[in-house]
């Protein structure tokens, strides 16, 4: 394969002042003319938030809890990446243009990358925020598994990257501060990673209310026994091991890790942990969410 060597640990690119992997970089241009639909529903997220959970959610409740029709493909192309592009898979864009309406959509670009006819069309948006901690370590892992970002070097270095912004996708406090704005404009339900394993039926009834769809008690509750962690673990349609080894090596760290809150807590340095609180408190102020670091 000789596309191997071309995403092998390459260099981020720079587009518009954000980070991003080469292929997704190329992309960013093209997807700006997108024409989205008023019934298509996006969920956005920083990376390594949640979204692949919130998505098969999705998922089931626009499949009315069938897990045959969940089934049916990799979650990757039942709900596809706007700005995905490997090489060896069909593009994000590829995917939806057979994919018939109502669509769900997914992104991890910055409000600012975003193509303007989501917000000309008023779709409706679900956040996904997860606390930077714990986001920083499953990046972290996720970068030695996913070999088309840079070497992720040593914890400390990557941790360094991450508070300056300087990771795929970029600044996770930008991401956060301007999408959490985008609600004073837009239609959108945020939902947070800790919440979702706390109560997932309660957040799934928020999902459904901001949709305004309805499903039985019993459907719902099919739905937080499918995806969860445990489940959606050992679901191949679900868990990224459909992707080729060259662009995902789970045998390094799977894609479904731990799947907790407070990871962060085994990882950082007690020097780490002030360094970056101090930072946070700097770069977070008058932010208007509260995270929870641990449960
Ligand atoms: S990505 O690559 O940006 O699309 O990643 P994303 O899906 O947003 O986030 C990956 C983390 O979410 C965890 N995950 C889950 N946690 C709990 N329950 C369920 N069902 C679930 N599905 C995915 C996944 O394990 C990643 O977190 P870590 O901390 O690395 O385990």
């Amino acid at each position: 394969m000789e596309w191997v060597q071309d995403i092998y640990r390459q260099p981020l690119v720079n587009v518009k002042g954000v980070p991003l992997i080469k292929y997704i970089g190329e992309m960013v241009e093209s997807i700006q003319s997108f024409q989205a639909w008023p019934d298509d529903v996006l969920i956005s997220n920083f990376p390594k938030s949640g979204s692949t959970w919130v998505t098969e959610i999705m998922e089931m409740i626009y499949q009315g809890g069938s897990l045959e029709k969940c089934h049916r493909a990799p979650i990757y192309e039942r709900v596809p990446i706007l700005e995905l592009k490997w090489p060896g898979l069909s593009t994000g864009i590829q995917i939806l243009k057979d994919t018939p309406a109502p669509r769900l959509l997914r992104t991890h670009l910055q409000l600012t990358l975003l193509p303007q006819s989501f917000l000309d069309q008023k779709v409706k948006v679900i956040y996904v925020a997860h606390n930077a901690k714990d986001v920083a370590v499953s990046f972290y892992n996720f970068y030695k598994m996913a070999k088309g970002h840079p070497e992720p070097g040593t914890w400390d270095n990557f941790l360094e990257k991450f508070m300056d912004g300087q990771v795929s996708f970029g600044s996770w406090y930008q991401h956060v501060l301007e999408w959490g704005e985008l609600s004073c404009t837009h239609p959108v339900l945020y939902l947070f990673y800790e919440e979702l394993k706390k109560n997932p039926k309660r957040e799934i009834k928020k999902i459904l209310e901001f949709l305004g769809r309805s499903l039985s008690e019993e459907t719902v509750d099919h739905i937080v026994q499918h995806t969860s962690f445990k489940e959606m673990k050992k679901n191949p349609m679900a868990n990224y091991t459909t992707i080729p080894t060259e662009i995902m090596d789970h045998s390094v760290s799977p894609f479904m890790r731990k799947g907790i809150v407070g990871d962060w807590k085994f990882v950082f340095t007690v020097a780490q942990n002030e360094r970056f609180d101090a930072h946070y408190a700097e770069k977070m102020a008058g932010c208007k969410f509260n995270f929870r670091w641990q449960l």
